[in-house]
């Protein structure tokens, strides 16, 4: 027996850390097997960040039924993605938290779940939180599912009240919860059965990728029907409608390896059947969405629609005074191998060659997506160049200009609310909601253009003074919003190559705020910090105090210095300007001009004057 679960929620409402109790209370691990926090968050970077980045699977057996679980991401980057896993699951697992209540992702995930009639259970988690509120959230969310149109029968879902940390689910608050059995009961109580029979022609859906160097291709998805073994001859169809494919070319080969899932491991079988996850391997055509078939019968699966990308980012060969001095791969044809590699997988990726070989547009679903293939890279000794993303415009039926907007939610102190409005309006958004849920918080909600949010996290920040909380994701095309203001403040830029000097900093640092710190290496054309108001500045941050008869040692030792800004690639992102780019080595990320020495800025400026007034 089997059921096959995805557990899907905005990001950070615990679905990672109640995936972590899950396997402990199945008895996944052995007696004293030390397990870290979040162990399904195993790649390097998701621990670091503290988010989920790539689905996973697992399974776990519990009263003699084998539990598939997918743990998702909740970043709304990654949304594509947990579309593609509700393909391979008969039931979900909706966490909320008690607190937050139903966000934006909770809203998107639980609409395309109930869209494609999967049975819902909803977990109100993180109950201990001293903030929670769980029956006014189990409101929400019944709400939720009205709008939504959910079904009767998905209107029964079952709600629980969960602490993923504590490990412990109830029904009834009442009766405080003391472990996940209620949990676990729900799942097999609730969750339909996989319905397909293991004794017709076998066929399957791919729903998600994984690559190995030694593999190639891994399809990972459910087996609709049938059966398959190692070794069997199987079809493997191309992308188009549902039913029997006849006359079109395929692929067929023998799988080569076959695994179902068990705890933390893949176990390589031999044969599985109807209704199992299984990840397979053996064709080179793979690709999400196509079929797997038995020969005889080759009738194919409603594909999935892989979404496409709304920001682009070009990738750029180091050209800088300082390029190759910290990176191990830095040539074109570097990094257009690895750039290209990255699409084995990263199915929501797209990488175009532009008029120069130097230059690879790179486009992704939101500067999470691109950032992350960015640090990936640069960990793995990569050394480029980065310009300010775009966003993909469209061309709408009557052939006017569209542009990707966002849904955005803030969550902040009711004595903020002005400051965020009056920010907003600049930025061409539309307030589509207003709540007032009490504590002195308020939520509003936003429709805006992606453009619209490009360096405004930092603002947002700064003027709630860390007190608030926003989300964006993508909602649909509209109507281009034109010409939106860039950059407030202008920036310092170096006037020479040299070695940071704290006298040099104190100096300037009243009408700006540095990034670069005494000993920092800094070339012409590289960005050292921030100016107060508009305008760009050349500077001198190399300058060494003037030696005089006096006596000044250790003076330069008494200027005190404001820490720098920290300069991280997702900041980076949102901050550039056209004119500007992002330099990534495995060491540093340092901002520059695209035009290094002032003379030639000042030159490009006075032509760009006279082409617009002409
Ligand atoms: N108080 C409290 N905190 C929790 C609970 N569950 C998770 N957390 C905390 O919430 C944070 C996010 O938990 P995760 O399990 O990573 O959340 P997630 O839903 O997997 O996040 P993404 O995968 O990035 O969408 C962590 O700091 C957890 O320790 C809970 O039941 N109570
Ligand atoms: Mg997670």
């Amino acid at each position: 027996m089997i059921r096959n679960l995805a557990i899907i929620a905005h990001v950070d409402h615990g679905k990672t850390t109640l995936v972590d109790q899950m396997l402990r209370q199945a008895g996944a691990f052995r007696a004293n097997q030390q397990v870290e926090e979040r162990v399904m968050d195993s790649n390097p970077l998701e621990r670091e960040r503290g988010i989920t980045i790539l689905a996973k699977n697992t399974a776990v057996s519990w009263e003699g039924t084998k539990i598939n679980i997918v743990d998702t991401p909740g970043h709304a980057d990654f949304g594509g993605e947990v579309e593609r896993i509700l393909r391979m699951v008969d039931g979900v697992l909706i966490l909320v938290d008690a607190a937050e209540g139903p966000m934006p992702q909770t809203r998107f995930v639980t609409r395309k779940a109930l869209a494609l009639g999967l049975r819902p259970i909803v977990a109100i988690n993180k109950i201990d939180r001293s903030d929670a509120e769980p029956m006014r959230v189990h409101d929400e969310v019944l709400g939720l599912f009205i709008d939504l149109e959910a079904t009767h029968e998905q209107l029964d879902a079952p709600f629980l009240y969960t602490s993923s940390r504590a490990g412990t689910a109830t029904t009834e608050l009442e009766h405080p919860g003391t472990d996940l059995r209620p949990l676990f009961k729900a799942i097999l109580d609730y969750v339909p059965e996989p319905t397909g029979n293991p004794e017709e022609p076998f066929q399957m859906l791919v729903s998600t990728l994984d690559f190995s160097s030694f593999l190639g291709r891994i399809a990972i998805g459910k087996i609709e029907r049938g059966r398959v073994k190692v070794g069997d001859q199987v079809a493997l169809l191309p992308l188009g409608q549902p039913g029997m494919v006849e006359g079109e070319e395929f692929e067929t080969n023998r799988v080569t390896r076959l695994y179902t899932f068990d705890g933390l491991s893949r176990v390589e079988v031999n044969e599985a059947q109807a209704g199992d996850i299984v990840a397979l391997s053996g064709f080179e055509t793979i690709e999400i969405g196509r079929t797997f078939t038995s020969v005889e019968r080759t009738e194919r699966l409603a594909g999935i629609a892989v979404e496409e990308p709304t920001i682009s980012v070009d990738v750029i060969v180091s050209n800088g005074p300082f390029a190759g001095r910290e990176g191990k791969y830095v040539t074109s044809r570097q990094l257009k191998d690895r750039l290209y590699r990255e699409l084995e997988r990263n199915v929501a990726l797209r990488v175009e060659e532009t008029d120069s070989p130097d230059t690879h547009t790179v486009s992704g679903r939101g500067e999470l997506h691109l950032g992350i293939l960015m640090e990936t890279m640069r960990r793995e000794g990569y050394e480029f160049q980065v310009s300010r993303p775009r966003v993909i415009t469209k061309l709408g039926e009557d052939g006017e200009r569209l542009e990707p907007y966002e849904e955005l939610t803030v969550d902040v102190p009711e004595e903020y609310m002005g400051v965020v409005m009056e920010k907003l309006g600049p930025r061409r958004s539309e307030m589509s909601e207003m709540r007032n849920p009490g504590q002195g918080m308020v939520r509003l909600t936003f429709r805006i253009p992606a453009r619209g949010l490009f360096g405004y996290r930092s603002e947002f920040l700064t003027d709630t003074r860390g007190t608030g909380i926003m989300h964006h994701r993508y909602l649909d095309y509209g109507p281009w919003a034109g010409p939106l203001a860039g950059r407030k403040r202008g920036v310092l830029v170096a006037d020479r190559e040299g070695s940071v000097v704290a006298f040099a900093l104190g100096n300037l640092q009243e009408r700006a705020q540095m990034f670069v710190t005494p000993g920092d290496l800094v070339y012409e054309g590289m960005i050292a910090g921030e100016n107060s108001r508009p305008g760009d500045l050349d500077v001198n941050v190399t300058k060494e105090k003037k030696l005089t008869n006096m006596r000044t040692t250790a003076s330069d030792d008494n200027v005190i210095l404001e820490p720098p800004r920290q300069i991280t690639l997702e900041y980076a992102l949102e901050y550039i300007e056209e004119d500007e780019l992002i330099e990534i080595t495995p060491k540093t990320i340092r901002l520059r001009k695209r035009v290094l020495t002032a003379n030639d800025r000042k030159k490009a400026a006075r032509a760009a004057r006279v082409a617009d007034a002409s």
